[in-house]
């Protein structure tokens, strides 16, 4: 870890039309959250600030969509170099900055440059439709142009990924951009504006103002955001996709968390079972929108199951996240340990029978590298599992805790049992199944109500060429890759007309009648 990353010296402003822009004076911190340390200072955006970044989007637009497709793109490739030349020192901030094991802080800076070579590779693949009409002298397309400013929201837990997935596709078509990152990883925030400013992005193009919600409401509310993309927490998703409901013309495409779960039936491979439900139980310390909270596994392998599990979650390393041996890393803030206690005591109270609870960690499983108590101020908080009976009522099954807080729930009968009980909560994001039988895979696939669904896969690792998103409370639009067009994009159907005269479809008269015919 080089010197560098650990001063706290340094000082971020907003990018706004091209220039780094201080603020107002107001500020606040980003927090190494293995330590408590400060990484840095970073000016607060109130409405004067937002404004001015809403006002350089919306002048930029015009000259920024009358480029070619592929020149725009030509800018991204400048981002997806960099990003793969700078990947390691960048997975290293994303690791400082989240607190996500090192593995994972680079994975999200690989999953970053996957998003911006799909988003500029796919300016030289076709971008709309043929279409036939029923009059042969007609021809008709379905053809796409940018709707003009997208407003970018992006979480703390993929700092460097989900900011590309909004604004790659959004710039590639035409859109211009004001971006606010969490406020939890503004360092990751800024090395993107920076990477964007040396792509030589004409000003205006892309903003960025780093602050909090309050940021974010202005960038939603104001009327010249044509486009809201959101990937956060179903409070905040919920509450965008409200305001900007109940305005015409307007878009929101919100995706938010889950309440994910795991298969495992009677046809299920154990050994790949244990491994998937790790994976996606106490990858990110289970602070993915997509990491699973819930097992639900058939009788006939619960007891053997459930002892491979939890003799894992009683010794998966939690630590250092610097160190490549860590399985899990401390949680993001303070508050989030309180709200992972509160999810962790209501399951009791609703009768869970505790079978991990490594809430505290002991003195001797705190990290130790860095020199005693260097990771004392961290925000650790181990796996907590439990068993309890299924009912489709109970909050600690129903509410996302967004940590590695997992119930493991019996179930007997067949695959409809198993999707009964999967399908009970108000969320709809990722799930996997467990099996060697085909039938249930397929039964899973069609019937699993999440935008997500895997087969003897963990439910966490999506690759940016797919769509991501989820269905019910989890998502109301495919803010990410492919999908994410629908969203910063208009469609034109188009019809020229080659001959001289007009015919219509649908047997519609072209004869124009007058009265003096009628006579
Ligand atoms: C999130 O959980 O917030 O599918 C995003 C995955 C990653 C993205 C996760 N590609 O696990």
């Amino acid at each position: 870890m080089s010197h560098q990353h650990t001063a706290g010296d340094r000082e971020f402003g907003h990018y706004v039309d091209g220039e780094w822009v201080d603020g107002r004076g107001e500020t606040f911190e980003s927090e190494n959250p293995a330590t408590g340390e400060t990484l840095a200072t970073v000016a607060r955006a109130t409405e004067p600030e937002v404004d001015t970044a809403l006002a350089a989007a919306e002048a930029a637009f015009e000259e920024w969509r009358a480029l070619s497709y592929i020149d725009r793109a030509e800018f991204l490739w400048d981002i997806y170099h960099e990003l793969r030349e700078r990947h390691d020192e960048l997975g290293e901030v994303v690791t400082l900055e989240c607190g996500k094991e090192i593995s994972e802080g680079r994975a999200d800076v690989t999953e970053a440059w996957h998003m911006v070579e799909w988003a500029a590779g796919n300016a030289r693949h076709p971008h709309g439709d043929v279409v036939p009409s029923e009059i042969p002298g007609k021809d008709a397309y379905m053809r796409r142009k940018p709707r003009g400013v997208v407003g970018c929201i992006t979480p703390w837990n993929f700092p460097v990924a989900i900011p590309f997935w909004h604004m790659a596709i959004a710039l590639v078509e035409g859109n211009t951009v004001v971006w606010k990152p969490a406020e939890q990883t503004p360092w990751c925030g800024q090395l993107i504006a920076e990477m964007i400013e040396d792509a030589g992005i004409p000003p205006g193009v892309f903003n960025m103002v780093q602050g909090f919600g309050d940021a974010g409401a202005t960038i939603v509310e104001d009327p010249r955001v044509d486009t809201v993309l959101f990937t956060g927490s179903a409070e905040v998703g919920h509450e965008i996709g409200r305001k900007v409901g109940g305005e015409p013309g307007k878009l929101a495409a919100c995706e938010m968390g889950g309440k994910n779960a795991i298969v495992v039936t009677e046809h299920a491979d154990l050994d790949l079972a244990v491994d998937a439900a790790v994976m996606s139980s106490f990858k990110t310390t289970g602070q993915r929108c997509v990491s699973s909270e819930r097992l639900i596994v058939h009788e006939d392998h619960y007891e053997e199951f459930s002892a491979r599990f939890v003799e894992v979650a009683e010794s998966i390393a939690v630590g250092d996240p610097l160190d490549p041996d860590t399985f899990m890393g401390p949680v993001i803030e303070a508050s989030h340990v309180e709200k992972i206690r509160k999810h962790n005591e209501l399951a009791v109270r609703e009768g869970a029978e505790v079978l991990v609870d490594r809430f505290e960690l002991g003195a001797d499983e705190l990290p130790t590298a860095g020199g005693e108590g260097s990771f004392e101020n961290g925000h650790w908080v181990g796996p907590f599992v439990y068993e309890i009976e299924y009912d489709p009522d109970l909050r600690c099954l129903t509410e996302e805790c967004f940590g590695p807080h997992v119930a493991l729930l019996e179930y007997s009968g067949d695959i409809d049992r198993a999707l009964e009980v999967h399908n009970a909560t108000p969320y709809g994001l990722a799930g996997a199944i467990i099996s060697e039988d085909y039938r249930q895979l397929n039964a899973f696939r069609d019937r699993a109500e999440v935008g997500l669904a895997y087969a003897n896969l963990p439910c966490i690792g999506a690759e940016v060429q797919l769509p991501f998103g989820g269905v019910k409370k989890s998502g109301n639009g495919y803010p990410s890759a492919r999908e994410a067009i629908e969203a910063v994009t208009e469609r034109t159907a188009w019809t020229l007309n080659n001959a001289r005269e007009i015919e219509m479809a649908q047997g519609l008269s072209a004869d124009i009648k007058t009265t003096e015919e009628r006579d």
